[in-house]
């Protein structure tokens, strides 16, 4: 047998191709080397860091899997790795770059005209442009299918929307918004490109937020907003909400990897407090009260990051399902923050400062397990694919 390893319980890495090696390497370095020296100011402040989806687009990380458009076409497994290790450092950065490549870019590219696509994607891919996707509103969350933002054909080549979304990540600097709305003419939800200083468009920032503060999340305000069809109007979209769906299904699946991260995140800094924290004449890592702590991470994290790369296999072969992608992207943001909340009592009373990672983490992951279909909604699509039968309403 070989030796055991604390990092890589399971030998994930054997499973991994040397290209998916060499494209999470630079990853984790960009990451560990740019981002975290930066992210407990980033947190504490509640800012926007406009350096970093320029940095992220320029180690080819925005829009990964999109082919052509300035992108770098990679496999799903290497999204996953890639958000893996931003979400190691911070949940909120991994929801800057999720919203930008799979949210937007991933609409963009889907669902847009050659000339949308043109003009966005390979401004987005740098960084230069900011994306949001606006799906939530203050009255529809996990239910989207009541969406009261709507829209109208004004007969004379453009669209006019009304209506407001809530809870909108990156909205305050976004430079363009996926705005979904329901058509007044047949009820049914349809996608549009809105972008910055159009008349009636507002976007302000929701203050003062108790979690995932190194990412700036906002509302947006649409008061009778003109758009012109041809620019803005995601014509290769189905009527209906499978068009977002299809969007979410990729920024999910980029969750299960980053949730997992944050996670291994934790039970590194807690094994090292553990062996560096006396009480007792005896390091707190030598009691079997908190070695059960760890372990129990440990074997969650490893599980979760298999289901992961099981998943990731399946989507580069097309084999996979939504169900799929919620049972791992429930399981996975559901232990993350079980065990990232069990490893804190490790640090006793340091877990309330933010000169460690894990209250942070903690905070965030909060939201990673509530945000793109709360751990509730995920069983119930997980029960409607197990019995046939829908409880949602
Ligand atoms: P339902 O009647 O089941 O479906 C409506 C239409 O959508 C299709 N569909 C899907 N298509 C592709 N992928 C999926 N995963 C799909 N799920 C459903 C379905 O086939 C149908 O198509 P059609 O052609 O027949 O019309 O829908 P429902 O209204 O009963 O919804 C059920 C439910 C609860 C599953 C759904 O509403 C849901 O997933 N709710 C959760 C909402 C959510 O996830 N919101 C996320 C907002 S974005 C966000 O949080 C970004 S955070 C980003 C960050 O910062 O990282
Ligand atoms: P609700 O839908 O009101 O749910 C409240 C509780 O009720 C939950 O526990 C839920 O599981 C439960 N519940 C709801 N329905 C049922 C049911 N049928 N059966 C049993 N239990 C049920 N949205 C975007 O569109 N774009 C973004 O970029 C975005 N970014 C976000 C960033 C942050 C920081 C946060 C906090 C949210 C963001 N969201 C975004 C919104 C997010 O997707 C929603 O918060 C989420 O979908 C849940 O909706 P809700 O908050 O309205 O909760």
């Amino acid at each position: 047998f070989s030796p055991f390893s604390w990092e890589d319980p399971m030998r994930v890495e054997d499973n991994l191709s040397e290209e998916e090696i060499s494209i999470r390497d630079n990853a984790r370095a960009f990451c560990q080397e740019q981002l975290l020296p930066k992210v407990t100011e980033m947190y504490r402040n509640e800012v926007w860091d406009p350096t970093i989806l320029p940095g992220l687009g320029e180690m080819g990380l925005l829009g990964p899997t999109i082919d052509g458009y300035g992108c770098a076409g990679v496999n799903n497994v290497s999204y996953g790795l890639i958000t893996r290790e931003l979400e190691r450092v911070d949940s909120g950065y991994r929801s800057i770059m999720s919203v930008q490549s799979s949210l937007c870019m991933g609409a963009i590219n889907q669902f847009g005209t050659d000339s949308q696509k043109e003009k966005f994607l390979p401004r987005m891919a740098k960084g230069e442009l900011v994306g949001c996707f606006g799906l939530t509103e203050p009255n529809h969350g996990s239910d989207p299918s009541g969406m009261e933002t709507v829209v109208e054909d004004d007969g004379d080549g453009h669209f006019v929307l009304n209506g407001s979304k809530t809870w909108i990540s990156s909205s305050p600097y976004a430079d363009v918004a996926i705005i979904w709305a329901r058509a007044k003419w047949d009820n049914q939800v349809r996608g549009f490109l809105v972008e910055k200083g159009t008349k009636g468009f507002s976007c302000p920032p929701i203050k003062n937020k108790l979690m995932l503060r190194a990412s700036v999340t906002g509302s947006i305000f649409l008061d009778n907003v003109r758009v012109k069809a041809s620019d803005s109007f995601l014509s290769r979209a189905k009527p209906g909400l499978g068009a977002p769906f299809e969007c979410l299904n990729s920024a999910r699946f980029g969750i299960t990897w980053g949730a997992i991260g944050a996670l291994e995140a934790c039970i590194a800094e807690s094994r090292q407090y553990a062996l560096d924290r006396k009480q007792f004449n005896k390091p707190l890592a030598g009691f079997q009260l908190q070695q059960k702590k760890i372990a129990d991470a440990s074997t969650e994290a490893s599980l979760g990051l298999l289901a992961s790369l099981q998943l990731g296999r399946a989507k580069d072969a097309g084999t996979w399902s939504p169900e799929m992608v919620s049972l791992v992207k429930r399981n996975n943001c559901g232990k993350a923050v079980e065990h990232a909340r069990k490893l804190a009592e490790i640090f006793g009373g340091n877990a309330a400062s933010d000169e460690y990672h894990i209250g942070r983490h903690m905070a965030n992951l909060h939201v990673v397990n509530t945000y793109e279909g709360t751990y509730d909604i995920h069983g119930l699509i997980l029960g409607k694919g197990l019995t046939g039968v829908a409880a949602f309403a």
